[in-house]
């Protein structure tokens, strides 16, 4: 899960002194701070150290991630002018400017041996939610307003970010990444109507550029208890739960129709171990209902989690038989 490596003191000793996105679009350290959480804990499956702006950034936007605040674009983009200004993506510069995406993720998979490596991007509208708002906002209003206020510019910059994020997602596989993994972090701040109207679409696109390539694709979004199925439908083939809704209650919604992935509660984490083991074990069994099951966190990992802790989940999950 996000920022699994950031509790590590390797992972800070990597990254001193190279700024989130340099060490994103450097191979060598990006790979090497993939290993890290799956030497420490003895996952089944690493995540690729990258940043959903990742694209963005490739693409030619100027956007920076801030320490301790996240992406933060040099201007917001609000117009119909700024998302025709926004750069040409169907030119080779574009897929020529991933290279250090397709090398980062064949380093990592030539280390990972037999472990499979899950590839990632963040959807449209997660993603157009930053342009829009400019940075990291709680309730994406900016965004939303947009998507009613002129539905065409919505419409266009959503095409132009699943574009961009479904390059940097087939780049991935074709590299040798196992999994694709569509994080739309914010959707849960919208309406199902909203939903299926101005983000499905765009998050189908993303998609496209995946779906002949063989590999699973897992959908996740924080606070989307109401729009687990409208997300399944955009071409999912595991739903990714958030804490706020119990695995049982997401395979009920869903008519047991796809495997889940989730959702340890990671405020958990820092309580008393026999309290985490509870909850764990609760979580296996509810999860037990679903044709499958992929046990992870809610969200990310809290920077100040004791990794000797995450350690210790992996090890109880393990050794939970079924
Ligand atoms: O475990 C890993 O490190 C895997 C790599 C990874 C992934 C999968 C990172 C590194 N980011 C992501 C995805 C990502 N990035 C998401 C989707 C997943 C999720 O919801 O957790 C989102 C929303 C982002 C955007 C982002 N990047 C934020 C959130 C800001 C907000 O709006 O609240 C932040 C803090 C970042 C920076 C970032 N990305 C990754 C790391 C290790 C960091 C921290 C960098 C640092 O502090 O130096």
């Amino acid at each position: 899960m996000r920022q699994a490596g950031r509790s590590l003191p390797e992972y800070r000793r990597a990254r001193e002194g190279t700024a989130m996105l340099d060490a994103c679009l450097t191979p060598e350290l990006a790979s090497e701070l993939t290993l890290q959480p799956v030497r420490r804990h003895d996952v089944d499956a690493a995540i690729f150290f990258s940043d959903i702006v990742v694209p963005l950034r490739l693409a030619g936007v100027d956007v920076d991630i801030k320490p301790g605040v996240g992406p933060v674009l040099g201007r917001a983009v609000r117009t119909a002018d700024d998302v025709a200004a926004l750069p040409s993506v169907e030119d080779d510069a574009f897929s020529a400017a991933l290279a250090p995406v397709r090398d980062g993720v064949a380093l990592t998979v030539a280390a990972l041996g037999s472990t499979p490596l899950i590839g990632f991007a963040g959807a449209p509208f997660t993603l157009a939610a930053y342009m829009v708002e400019g940075g990291p906002s709680r309730d994406h209003l900016a965004a939303r307003t947009l998507m009613h206020a002129d539905p065409q510019t919505w419409q266009a910059l959503t095409a132009w970010t699943a574009d961009v994020t479904g390059a940097f997602l087939r780049a991935q596989v074709l590299a040798g990444a196992s999994a694709a993994q569509l994080f739309d972090s914010w959707a849960g701040s919208l309406s199902l109507a909203d939903y299926t109207t101005h983000v499905a679409p765009a998050s189908s696109r993303a998609l496209a550029p995946v779906r002949d390539l063989g590999v699973p694709v897992v959908h996740f979004g924080t606070g989307t208890g109401e729009l687990l199925v409208a997300m399944r439908d955009v071409g999912a083939d595991v739903v990714g739960v958030d804490y706020r809704i119990p695995l049982d209650e997401a395979n009920r919604r869903l008519g047991g129709s796809v495997p889940l992935q989730g959702n340890i509660d990671p405020a958990l984490l820092a309580a008393p171990w026999p309290v985490l083991e509870a909850h764990v074990r609760d979580v296996v069994a509810r999860g037990a209902s679903a044709p499958g099951h992929v046990v992870n966190l809610g969200h990310g990992v809290p920077p100040e989690t004791d990794p000797d802790v995450l350690t210790r989940v992996v090890r109880l999950v393990h050794g939970i038989d079924g």
